[in-house]
C-alpha cells in the first residue's frame, strides 16, 4: 500500500511537469484531477471508443409534443444560485424556478416577510443535494430536501405548492454536503458536514487541526429542527440510508485529517462509515452526548471504534454512495480509485457485532474508469457511475461484478466531465430503466458561446435497451450538482392556495390585530406610531385601493392578497422606488415591511400580465 501511495506521488509531480504553460482546458482539468487516480490502478484499459456495438439500443424519444405533458418531474439543484428547479422530463423543459436560499424577484423571495422570516439576511447559498420525502421506499410526495453548502442549512420545500417552507440552520457544521432523508417513512433527513472545524467554533484549538471535527447531524423530517449529531473522524462527502430505517450512511474522505491537498489525499483509503440509528437513538433518549457552545443538540462520539458507527474502508478519496433499488448495496465511488466498491448492507450489523471486520462487508470492487462520481441503477440489475475525468457514463452489472465476472456491459462518451448522474426513479424500490440523466460540468463547444461563464450541458440518455443511448442535450444555468426524476403520478400540486394556510399567518395576525375582517376584500389603512399597515386585495384589474398616505419617515407594511380564484392568475405588487416587489398566486396572501425616506408621489403597480387591463392594475404611495 505504501509503495502505491509513493507511487501515485510520482504520478502528481509527472503531470505537474507535463502541464503545459497555456494547456487547453480539457487537458489541464486532466492533469488536475489525475492525481492519485493513477496512483492506486493505473488506466483501465478500455477506451469508450473501444466499445464494439454489442447489442440493442432503447427507442425512446425525448420530443413531448406541444400540450402534451412529461412523464416525469425533474428536481433539479440549482447550485450555487441556491434555488432547486423542477423540470420536466424526457422534455428538459424547464417547468419552475423554486427560490430557496437566494433573492428571486418574482417571487419576492428575500422580499415578503415570511421569506425574509426564513433567510434572515442572507441572501446566498449553495445547493448541492435534492432528495424527496419517502413512505416505503417510493417518494410520497409530500416535500423535497435541499442542502446550502455554504452556510449550514437544510431547506424543506413543500410539493403541494412547490414553494419553500422551513430553512434550519445545522449547529457546529460547515459545507453541509450530502444529505439523505429516511426511506422507510416520513422521520429524518441526515446530513454530513463536509469541513471539520473547531468544536466549538469560537476562537480556540484553530491552529490545532487534530482537535477539528465533523458532524453527522440527525433533522427531524416533521419539525425541521435537529434530533442529534455524531462526530465521526474525516471529511464526510456524500450520504445515504437504507430501506428499512437502520442505517444512514456517509462516504469519508481526508481520513488523514489534513488541511492541505497533498495532507488530504495521502491515504490510499477512507472510508463508509455506517450509523447506527437504532444504538444512537437509544442513547440520545437516555440522555447521553455532550454539547457545543451555544447549541442544545446532544452530540455523541462516534469516532472509530465507537459504538455508534462502523468505517468501511474504500478507496480513494471516495466521492458518492448510492443505494441499489433492492435495498441490499451500497456502491461507492472511488474518485481518485478507478474502482466503485460495493458494499452489502446484509453483512453490515455482522460487522457491528465484531463477527466480520468492516472492510469484509465490501462484496466487489470492479474498475469502472478514471475519477467515478455518483452511481445510478435501473430495475434490471444495472449500475451507472459517471466518470469525471474520462467523461463516460459506464453502465455494469452488480451481479458479475460480485461473482468476479467482467461486469462492464456497456460506456458511452458524454460531452463533458459528468458529476452527477441519476436514472428514472433510481433512488427508489421503482427504478425503471428509461432515463439516465447526465449532469455534466462543461458544454464547451455544444451550444452557442455565451461569454467566459458558460451554461452547462445535461444530456438525457436512454437505458431501455442493452446499450445506452444519447438522445438530447439540456443546456443548464450553472450549476446543477445533483437531480431526482420522479414519476408524475406521485405529485397532486394544488391549482390554488388555501387561503387558510398556515403560511399567512403572519398576515392574518396583523388582520385581526387591525380589525380587517377578511383578506380577501380588505381595502384598510392602519396607523401605529409611525408604522403603517396597508391590506389591499387585488382582483383582476384592480387593487382594492386606489392609493394610500404616509408620512416621509414612516415604516410601512404592505399586506397584499390575490383575491382571484383563477387558476394561473397571479398578480404582485411592486411599489416604484423602494425596492419592493412580489407575487401572489391566486387566494395567497404576502407582505413586505419597507421605509419611506422621500415625500414624493410613487405609483405601485401589478407586475403579473394578469389582464387585458393589466398595466391599468395600479395606484399611488403618497408621502407627505
Ligand atoms: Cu458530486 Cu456536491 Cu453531489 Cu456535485 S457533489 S458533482
Ligand atoms: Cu394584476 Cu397584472
Amino acid at each position: 500500500m505504501d509503495e502505491k501511495a509513493n507511487k501515485g506521488k510520482e504520478v502528481k509531480e509527472e503531470v505537474a511537469q507535463e502541464t503545459p504553460k497555456n494547456p487547453e482546458r480539457r487537458s489541464l482539468l486532466k492533469a488536475g484531477v489525475v492525481l492519485g487516480a493513477a496512483g492506486i490502478g493505473g488506466a483501465l484499459g478500455l477506451k469508450a471508443t473501444d466499445i464494439e456495438a454489442a447489442g440493442k439500443t432503447g427507442n425512446l424519444s425525448a420530443h413531448v409534443g406541444p400540450g402534451d405533458l412529461d412523464d416525469y418531474y425533474g428536481f433539479w439543484s440549482g447550485g450555487h444560485s441556491g434555488e432547486i428547479r423542477i423540470m420536466g422530463i424526457p422534455s428538459g423543459r424547464e417547468l419552475k424556478r423554486i427560490p430557496v436560499f437566494n433573492y428571486d424577484a418574482a417571487y419576492g423571495w428575500g422580499t415578503t416577510n415570511f421569506s425574509k422570516s426564513l433567510l434572515g439576511d442572507k441572501r446566498s447559498g449553495d445547493t448541492h443535494h435534492v432528495h424527496l420525502s419517502y413512505n416505503d421506499g417510493i417518494y410520497d410526495g409530500k416535500y423535497a430536501f435541499v442542502n446550502d453548502k455554504a452556510q449550514a442549512r437544510l431547506a424543506r420545500i413543500r410539493l403541494d405548492t412547490f414553494v419553500t417552507d422551513t430553512i434550519t440552520e445545522i449547529p457546529n457544521a460547515q459545507g453541509t454536503h450530502g444529505i439523505f432523508p429516511s426511506r422507510n417513512k416520513l422521520d429524518a433527513v441526515y446530513c454530513n458536514s463536509e469541513f471539520r472545524i473547531p468544536l466549538p467554533n469560537d476562537g480556540k484549538d484553530m491552529l490545532d487541526p487534530k482537535k477539528y471535527g465533523a458532524l453527522h447531524t440527525c433533522i427531524d423530517a416533521k419539525s425541521m429542527k435537529p434530533r442529534w449529531q455524531v462526530l465521526v473522524d474525516g471529511n464526510m462527502d456524500l450520504c445515504a440510508t437504507d430501506y428499512h430505517g437502520k442505517y444512514s450512511m456517509a462516504i469519508s474522505y481526508n481520513s488523514e485529517g489534513g488541511v492541505t491537498l497533498n495532507e488530504m489525499i495521502a491515504s490510499d483509503r477512507d472510508w463508509l462509515i455506517v450509523f447506527n440509528l437504532a444504538k444512537i437513538e437509544a442513547d440520545i433518549k437516555r440522555g447521553k452526548g455532550t454539547t457545543y457552545g451555544s447549541s442544545k443538540v446532544k452530540v455523541l462520539d462516534g469516532r472509530k471504534g465507537s459504538p455508534y458507527t462502523i468505517y468501511i474502508p474504500v478507496p480513494k478519496s471516495p466521492h458518492g454512495v448510492n443505494v441499489d433499488p433492492t435495498g441490499r448495496y451500497a456502491v461507492c465511488a472511488g474518485k481518485l480509485s478507478p474502482t466503485v466498491s460495493v458494499v452489502d448492507l446484509e453483512k453490515v450489523d455482522q460487522a457491528f457485532a465484531g463477527k466480520i471486520k468492516p472492510r469484509d462487508c465490501v462484496v466487489a470492487e470492479p474498475e469502472v474508469g478514471i475519477g467515478p462520481l455518483h452511481t445510478a441503477f435501473d430495475n434490471r440489475g444495472n449500475a451507472y457511475t459517471s466518470i469525471f475525468i474520462d467523461s463516460v457514463i459506464t453502465k455494469w452489472n452488480i451481479a458479475k461484478a460480485i461473482k468476479g465476472e467482467n461486469p462492464i456491459v456497456h460506456k458511452i462518451d458524454i460531452h463533458y466531465q459528468v458529476g452527477h448522474i441519476n436514472a428514472s426513479m433510481s433512488e427508489t424500490k421503482e427504478a425503471d430503466g428509461k432515463w439516465v440523466i447526465s449532469l455534466n460540468k462543461f458544454s464547451k463547444d455544444r451550444f452557442l458561446p455565451v461569454g467566459p461563464f458558460r451554461n452547462e450541458n445535461e444530456q438525457l440518455i436512454d437505458i431501455s435497451g442493452e446499450e445506452m443511448r444519447v438522445v438530447h442535450d439540456v443546456a443548464t444555468h450553472p450549476e446543477p450538482h445533483d437531480a431526482v426524476i420522479a414519476r408524475r403520478d406521485l405529485f397532486r400540486p394544488e391549482k390554488v392556495w388555501n387561503n387558510n394556510d398556515s403560511r399567512f399567518d403572519l398576515e392574518r395576525n396583523l388582520a385581526k390585530k387591525y380589525g380587517v375582517k377578511d383578506l380577501m376584500t380588505a381595502a384598510k389603512v392602519v396607523r401605529d406610531g409611525k408604522h403603517v399597515y396597508v391590506f389591499m386585495t387585488g382582483i383582476a384589474p384592480n387593487f382594492s385601493l386606489n392609493e394610500f398616505t404616509v408620512k416621509k419617515g414612516d415604516t410601512v407594511t404592505l399586506v397584499v392578497t390575490n383575491g382571484d380564484k383563477v387558476e394561473d392568475l397571479s398578480h404582485g405588487i411592486c411599489v416604484s422606488h423602494h425596492d419592493v416587489n412580489f407575487g401572489v398566486s391566486p387566494q395567497e396572501t404576502a407582505s413586505a415591511t419597507f421605509k419611506v425616506p422621500n415625500k414624493g408621489v410613487f405609483w405601485f403597480y401589478c407586475p403579473w400580465f394578469c389582464h387585458a387591463l393589466h398595466l391599468e392594475m395600479r395606484g399611488r404611495m403618497i408621502v407627505t
